[in-house]
């Protein structure tokens, strides 16, 4: 006997499978008209007509709507003190986001609140946080570190993503981001910190077992490709999994160091060439594009119709983050990938469910409704997929399932 059948889905819409889908697969989307999902343990156990339910415990009408996989959020940076909207004056007048930085705000002013906040606020916080993404439909989340800069107060972010995971549903995957912004008491000393970070902060969080991936951020006045190999390597040596983030204003070569190295994702790819996007089509890294980045800053969309066209995988994510996204919204970045990107619902709806997962290394137990997987799901208040990308600015959410449980 199963614990819960959802009946009555006017349309089951989901990716399959426990890996990316590359290319012209990424619009590959089953749909089942008048489905039933049913579910034992919070696993899936049964997806399919309606008409061949088994029976249950509990019976939960999805009214003729659509389901589809719980949405996954693959890059978020869900823990930091503080806010920056006394820097929209400063973004109005024209001053961007990197001058911001070399001014001392940016990512250093999230670094001195993160500082200066204790793990139980910033704890309070992030359940905060996830809680509305719950609310949003995501189910699980990507949670990086990277505005401590020192050993102390990065182990203390990851530290925080470790206890909110244990405390609410949603299921947080963290990534290590110590190379985030170059503290400025290093600006005549860059090698030392970056010595710092391989030697000091990444045997630190890898004996703690406190980060699956290590990410840095290669940018024009923040890391060179240079130094993303040096950190990524040694990250690789001692055991992480590699993201990076490239080519969000200039393209400097950081993608073709993460497909160099075997990244699973680079991130924010607006400026990415066709060198650079040969190189990661070649390598399998999946691109984490971020739309509402891009509406945020005011810059062009990345060239994701290209990143098809080449065969890569694409997973489209919030980009959470107090500076350049400061919205939690998945379903706004969805809708901003479809209408800027030009993807279509199906293909995007995968780069928010498997191909997310997958770029956390999750394909195998979440980002698809299949048996064997979480029962991770969303109910929205539509029976069409297409309504999700047009009617937006609101909540579409009906009901989230979550490890089988209506949350
Ligand atoms: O706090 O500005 N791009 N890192 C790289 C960010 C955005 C987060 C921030
Ligand atoms: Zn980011």
């Amino acid at each position: 006997m199963l614990d819960l059948i959802i009946t009555n889905i006017g349309t089951l819409a989901t990716p399959e499978g426990k890996g990316p889908k590359r290319g012209i697969e990424q619009g590959d989307v089953r749909t089942i008209p008048n489905a039933a999902v049913g579910i034992r343990d919070g696993i899936i156990s049964y997806v399919g007509p309606m008409s061949d339910a088994p029976a249950a415990r509990e019976t939960l009408d999805a009214g003729g709507r659509l389901v589809t996989p719980g949405l996954v959020d693959s890059h978020t940076h869900l823990v930091f003190g503080g806010w920056r909207h006394h820097e929209l004056d400063m973004k109005l007048k024209g001053v961007s986001y990197l001058d911001i930085l070399k001014g001392g705000g940016g990512i250093l002013s999230s670094v001195r609140s993160t500082r200066s906040a204790s793990a139980e606020e910033l704890t309070e916080r992030a359940i905060g946080f996830t809680k509305e993404q719950l609310a949003l439909g995501v189910t699980t989340s990507e949670a990086k570190s990277g505005y401590g800069l020192t050993s102390e107060d990065e182990l203390k972010q990851l530290r925080v993503v470790r206890a909110v995971d244990a405390m609410q549903p949603v299921d947080l995957v963290p990534t290590f981001l110590g190379a985030h912004a170059l503290p400025q008491t290093y600006k005549e000393n860059r090698g030392e910190f970056i010595r710092i970070v391989c030697e000091e902060m990444l045997p630190a969080v890898a004996e703690e077992g406190l980060a699956e991936f290590c990410d840095i951020f290669c940018e024009t006045g923040v890391f060179t490709p240079e130094e993303t190999r040096t950190v990524l390597s040694a990250a690789k040596a001692q055991g992480f999994k590699l993201k990076a983030h490239t080519d969000e204003i200039d393209c400097l070569g950081g993608a073709q160091v993460a497909a160099e190295l075997g990244a699973v994702s680079a991130e924010h790819l607006i400026t990415s060439d066709a060198a650079a996007i040969a190189a990661m089509a070649e390598a399998n890294v999946i691109g984490v594009l971020l739309p509402a980045t891009s509406f945020y800053l005011d810059k062009p969309y990345a060239p994701a119709r290209a990143m098809l066209d080449a065969g890569m995988a694409l997973a489209v994510a919030s980009d959470f983050n107090p500076g350049s996204s400061p919205s939690l919204n998945l379903q706004l970045a969805m809708t901003l990938a479809c209408l800027k990107y030009r993807l279509t619902p199906e293909e995007t709806l995968t780069a928010a469910t498997l191909n997310a997962a997958a770029a956390i290394d999750r394909a195998d137990v979440a980002g698809s409704v299949e048996v064997g997987k979480k029962a991770d799901l969303v109910i929205w208040e539509t029976d069409a997929l297409s309504y999700l990308f047009y009617r937006f600015g609101s909540n579409l959410v009906h009901r989230v399932v979550k490890n089988g449980v209506v949350v």
